[in-house]
């Protein structure tokens, strides 16, 4: 069986990879041979990704993958392609690319929900899909752009992990797990919903044919080896293309009871299922069910995550007071902790742009003291950011009768060692954090399997991800009833003994 290279190509929101990964000995020692900013550019008033950058970044990536030692006695044993999700590329009838992809953030999808809903009401919507009402969804994108002329001249339509592959190999596809993103997919069919599509009046033949996890995705063509300097043929692998649904396969969890909180610029918090949770309750609760590896369903929520310090980084910056993160960090964990928090699952916080003073202002309004430095303000994000990771697991327990006995951290966050122990004293569990790179080693793990290197269900994977790593621990410290009361708070629950 192969053993690899297998080069990963991650795309997050704050930046792309490429990990070169190889199986030995029962491990995976995974290397990052490449890694470039992922920056969003404003043009005429509208945000867009630079994809033709990124795709650089993919380029330069497989050829320095291709530098590897290992590449150059094996050769590359397949390329796999995950990202970020919801975001879309619109191409001609002779596939050429109609303009930038739009970010998600842009402020074009405003009021789209609403829009939707006058035409399939929100319950209706929820049952057929099982997907969270968030404004990002390619959906509510779709619906923003579909009076465009640029619109009306597309013929395909590709998920940005698909459109890198398209670029890659010449082949279009649809890959499951981000195509679930959409909000287009039924989960318990795990196909189209035609009644969604047919309702909104969208033309579900823009999309290329669906194709799972494992599934052959063409071949590096010869422009792109001559450009990336490998030599042979080089299969491309559809592997979670969803970046959450790499990140999930990556979790090292043992046994069934564990949430996992995959942890970058967004924070997605939940349980793995077998199968979807539609309820009513599940709708309330802003519960989203997207589709994972081996036939899994990744239920959980969207909680803004550590954009919310991403930005007030970039705002500080801005104003001439640059902060260093770690010891930002170490300030942070000197700050009384849940003097203010706010609702770190609150669209308010999804545009970009002067994050310290929405924060302040969201503590203002809400009656609570208003952080007066980058300390205080970094301490109120993470506290706000451990609660609502807190709020996810226990609907997750709650919504879905699913035992939790850990809660895995993967992703950037869990490099912070103080958001991972606030997330284990706000949900009174023991928190394992890391690997940092779980997407990758998902990607990986799934390539490995389809070229024989490894087999097995999920848990087999996971275990290899177990022996490869090395874990960090964060058993439940302080008075948990504090996380309570700050919930309460949050919610605009009266105090217990009235309102003073
Ligand atoms: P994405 O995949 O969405 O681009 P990542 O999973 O790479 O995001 O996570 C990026 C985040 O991880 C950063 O915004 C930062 O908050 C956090 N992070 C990265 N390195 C560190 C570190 N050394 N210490 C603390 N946090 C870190
Ligand atoms: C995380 C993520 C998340 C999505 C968001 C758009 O990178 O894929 O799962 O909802 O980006």
């Amino acid at each position: 069986a192969v053993r690899g290279p297998f080069a990963a190509v991650d795309l997050g929101a704050s930046s792309g990879r490429v990990m070169l990964g190889l199986l030995q000995d029962g491990r995976v020692t995974l290397e990052e041979v490449h890694r470039f900013a992922n920056r969003p550019v404003p043009v005429l008033g509208t945000l867009h990704w630079d994809v033709l950058g990124l795709y650089r970044g993919v380029l330069d990536g497989l050829r320095a993958a291709g530098g590897a030692a290992e590449t150059a006695t094996a050769g590359l044993a397949s390329v796999g392609i995950d990202s970020w999700g919801v975001d879309f590329a619109l191409l001609d009838a002779d596939g050429a690319l109609l303009g930038n992809p739009v970010h998600y953030r842009d402020a074009r999808t405003q009021g789209m929900p609403a829009e939707v809903e006058k035409v399939l009401p929100a319950a209706e919507l929820y049952a057929h899909t099982g997907i969270q009402r968030m404004p990002i969804n390619t959906l509510y994108q779709l619906t923003a752009a579909r009076s465009s002329r640029q619109f009306r001249a597309a013929r395909h339509l590709l998920l940005v992990p698909d459109l890198i592959s398209y670029w890659l190999t010449g082949q279009r596809g649809t890959e499951l797990t981000i195509a679930s993103t959409t909000q287009l997919i039924d989960p318990r069919t795990r196909d189209w919903s035609a009644p969604v599509a047919d309702a909104l009046g969208l033309d579900l033949s823009l999309f290329p044919p669906l194709r799972s996890p494992g599934d052959p995705a063409g071949e590096l063509l010869p422009g792109v080896l001559a450009e990336t300097d490998l030599a042979g043929r080089v299969p491309v692998t559809a592997v979670g293309a969803h970046d959450t649904a790499s990140a999930v396969v990556g979790v090292p969890a043992q046994g069934g009871g564990f949430a996992y909180i995959a942890t970058g610029t967004w924070s997605l918090a939940g349980v793995e299922l077998a199968s979807p949770v539609l309820t009513e309750e599940s709708r309330a609760a802003n519960f989203t069910n997207e589709l994972g590896v081996d036939g899994t369903v990744r239920y959980l929520r969207n909680i803004m995550g550590l954009w919310l310090l991403q930005e007030c980084l970039r705002a500080w910056e801005a104003e001439g007071e640059p902060q260093e993160l770690a010891a930002l960090l170490e300030s942070a964990a000197r700050v009384p902790g849940l003097r203010s928090v706010v609702d770190a699952g609150g669209a308010e916080f999804l545009e970009p742009g002067h994050m310290p003073r929405r924060i302040a202002e969201a503590c203002r309004r809400s009656g609570q003291p208003v952080p007066r430095d980058p300390a205080e303000t970094t301490r109120c994000v993470l506290d706000s950011l451990a609660l609502a990771h807190r709020e996810a697991v226990f609907d997750a327990r709650r919504l879905s009768g699913q035992e939790i006995e850990t809660v895995h951290i993967v992703g950037g966050g869990a490099r912070n060692a103080l958001l991972c122990q606030l997330t284990a004293d706000a949900c009174g569990l023991p928190v394992v954090a890391g690997p940092v790179e779980a997407a990758a080693y998902g990607n990986v793990l799934v390539q490995a399997r389809t070229a024989g290197a490894v087999s097995g269900p999920l848990s087999a994977l996971r275990g290899l991800v177990r022996s490869s790593v090395r874990l960090r621990q964060y058993a439940p410290t302080g008075d948990h009833s504090l996380w309570e009361q700050a919930a309460a708070r949050l919610r605009g629950d009266p105090p217990p003994g009235g309102r003073q």
